[in-house]
């Protein structure tokens, strides 16, 4: 791998976007790098992932505009499709993904950063969706996941005017769920992947499914979502573990995954 980093830290893997001349702008082969690297996750052994971007000063600067700028209609639309794809595989990613946004997060940064579960932040973090003055509009489903996660208002705001907005603002409108010094956001991200990889995983996992599935339908089916997902928990040895272990008034042994 030219571009991406991968590394595992007990159940934790973290991955890096690692093309700092370009400030990690995301490129046809960063794409293809990151899209092997998540075929490549132990997902029996990993709980929880961690993406972020080399370097102090970005997370992802955007799609690569010098790529860009030659592409045909055709190539524009293989490449987008491309990226699509990419960010549909983290959204739904069986195991949870932790944005660690170390900078900026414009374009396609701020929008493979909505496509993790959680995102959290640096101090020296700017979002934004500068597409417009690109003369183009977000393509990699920043029109849809901005709007679902800061409301229409603000997404309008930011989307239309190709304004950038800093952490502060970022986590006040919850685009973001915590900032940080720079230096301690790699520590906050490895803690919260922490905490969740000591919870039972196919329970976690549901819950990412139910929570993501259920948004794209009515409660009605939402609810039916919830009911197979909470049902799919029973039978499995972290279920009676977890029920045990409250039961006989001692800790969680480990949860196993099984
Ligand atoms: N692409 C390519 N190179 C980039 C880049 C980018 N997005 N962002 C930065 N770089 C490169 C710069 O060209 C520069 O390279 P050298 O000149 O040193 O070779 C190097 O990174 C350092 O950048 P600067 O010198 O500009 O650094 P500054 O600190 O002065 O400024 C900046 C940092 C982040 C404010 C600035 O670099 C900047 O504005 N970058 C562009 C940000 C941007 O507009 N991003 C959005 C890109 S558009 C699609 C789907 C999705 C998309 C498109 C199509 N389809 C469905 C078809 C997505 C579009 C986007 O993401």
């Amino acid at each position: 791998m030219e571009f991406i980093t991968y590394e595992v830290e007990g159940q934790i893997g973290i991955i890096t976007i690692n093309r700092p001349k370009a400030l990690n702008a995301l490129n046809s082969a960063v794409l293809d790098e990151l899209d092997k690297t998540l075929d490549a996750v132990d997902q029996e052994a990993i709980r929880c992932l961690i993406l972020t971007g080399a370097g102090e000063k970005s997370f992802v600067a955007g799609a690569d505009i010098g790529e860009m700028s030659t592409l045909t209609k055709a190539e524009g639309e293989a490449f987008g499709k491309k990226g699509n794809d990419v960010f549909r595989k983290l959204e739904t990613f069986p195991i949870p993904v932790i944005a660690a946004v170390n900078g900026f997060a414009l374009g396609g940064g701020c929008e493979i950063s909505m496509s993790c579960d959680i995102r959290i932040c640096s101090e020296n973090a700017v979002f934004g969706q500068p597409e417009v003055g690109l003369g183009i509009t977000p393509g990699f489903g920043g029109t849809q996941r901005l709007a679902r996660i800061v409301g229409t208002g603000k997404a309008k705001e930011m989307i239309y005017g190709a304004r950038n907005i800093k952490a502060e603002e970022a986590y006040r409108i919850g685009l973001v769920n915590n900032v940080y010094p720079t230096e301690e956001l790699m520590p906050a991200a490895k803690k919260l992947a922490s905490t969740i990889a000591r919870n039972a995983p196919i329970a976690v996992r549901n819950c990412k499914r139910a929570i993501n599935e259920g948004l794209q339908v009515d409660m009605d089916q939402a609810i039916v979502i919830e009911e197979k997902l909470f049902g799919n928990c029973f039978e499995t040895y972290d279920q009676k573990e977890g029920m045990t272990a409250f039961l006989e008034k001692r800790k969680v042994e480990a949860f196993l995954n099984k």
